[in-house]
């Protein structure tokens, strides 16, 4: 029996021992969590706690398929892309973003604030993208649902605390990360080319670079890692030093999860109009003018005569075939 708990925490506890169907249990076990204080005296318990209720609620989705629905990890996807921002415990995952998007997850110095994730959105220019966060990763234990939501999302923002022993850090998220098949792109070639691996692209963020003190601490970790990681893990641009409590870079890193995510925005320009730039359509890169025809809708797909594009052409408004190659910021004209 737990002591030094609040009275209100105990009885929640009392009231979850003496719980007697699943659903019960899972719903007085939600409430006892929530009102244990959140501090290092609680870790355990609240970590101990955690792993019963999602063993709990793994037991009720192994008896009824549709409970997986109900899920707080089951984030409908939104925006132009999914982004996971993961790491171990305190990095500042929650208090990212919360600077970046209009979501407002809890923020704490009290270790395993998260235990569930939470979605914003993000506004990079003009096109919307989805962050999640997490709760985080540790060598104890990491929800099988953490995990697939992990693999369900186009990109990883891997988040360490540049203040706080960052190369282990990260060694320790990856190789969590690793041993659950969820792979850096950049380490595919360390993996058999099989299905069950989810071969990410993955940034790394430094956070916590307020000053030019911790400036210093974030050349120090980049040197140590050069050793440390001769597999071209952190070429350039994959590692970035970031602060949510100053915004330092913020802007920097919202440019790199828009290139990390392979993606280019499309303008259309209805023929004899200007274009609409107030509203992008979002392809993947390399896509061609095809694909937009496609995108836009069927008709322009199967009944496409010409094509004219400003941006990737020679010149403006030049006539392109159909397989002609967009880029980001293109403006095309169809017509059928
Ligand atoms: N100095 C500084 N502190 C930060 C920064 N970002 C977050 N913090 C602090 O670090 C602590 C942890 O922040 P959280 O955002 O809750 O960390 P988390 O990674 O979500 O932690 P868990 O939910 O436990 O996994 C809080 O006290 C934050 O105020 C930062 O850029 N600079
Ligand atoms: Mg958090």
């Amino acid at each position: 029996m737990p002591t030094n708990l609040p009275p209100d925490a105990l009885q929640a506890e009392k009231r979850y021992r003496e719980a007697e169907t699943l659903e019960d249990r899972i719903a007085t076990l939600e409430v006892y969590i929530g009102l244990i204080p959140k501090h290092k005296g609680t870790d355990h318990l609240r970590a101990d706690l955690r792993r019963q209720l999602s063993k709990l609620k793994a037991s009720v989705q192994s008896g009824k398929k549709t409970a997986r629905q109900d899920s707080a990890f089951r984030i409908d996807r939104e925006g132009a892309g999914q982004v996971a921002i993961v790491g171990v415990t305190n990095v500042g995952k929650s208090a990212l973003v919360a600077a970046l998007t209009n979501a407002t997850p809890e923020v704490s110095d009290a270790p395993y604030a998260t235990w569930e994730p939470t979605p914003g959105m993000m506004l990079v220019d003009d096109v919307q993208v989805q962050l999640i966060d997490t709760p985080p990763l540790s060598r104890d234990y990491v929800e099988p649902e953490l995990l697939s939501l992990i693999r369900r999302s186009d990109l990883i923002l891997l988040v360490v605390d540049v203040q706080t022993q960052p190369v282990q850090q990260l060694e320790e998220s990856i190789a969590i990360l690793e041993e659950h098949r969820i792979v850096p792109l950049n380490h595919k070639d360390n993996y058999p080319d099989d299905p069950r691996f989810a071969f990410k692209p993955l940034l790394v963020l430094a956070n916590k670079c307020d000053d030019q003190e911790a400036d210093e601490l974030f050349e120090i970790f980049s040197l140590l890692l050069d050793e440390k990681w001769p597999i071209p893990a952190l070429r350039a641009g994959t590692l970035l030093p970031v602060s949510a409590t100053t915004g330092h870079n913020l802007e920097q890193l919202k440019q790199a999860v828009f290139a990390g995510l392979a993606i280019i925005r499309v303008y259309a320009k209805p023929p004899g109009k200007d274009p609409d730039l107030t509203r992008p359509y979002v392809l993947p890169r390399d896509s061609t003018v095809e694909d937009f025809a496609r995108k836009i809708h069927k008709d322009f797909y199967d009944n496409l005569k010409s094509a004219r594009v400003w941006g990737s052409a020679t010149f403006d408004g030049q006539a392109v075939s159909r397989d002609h190659v967009l880029r980001d910021g293109d403006v095309v004209e169809l017509r059928i």
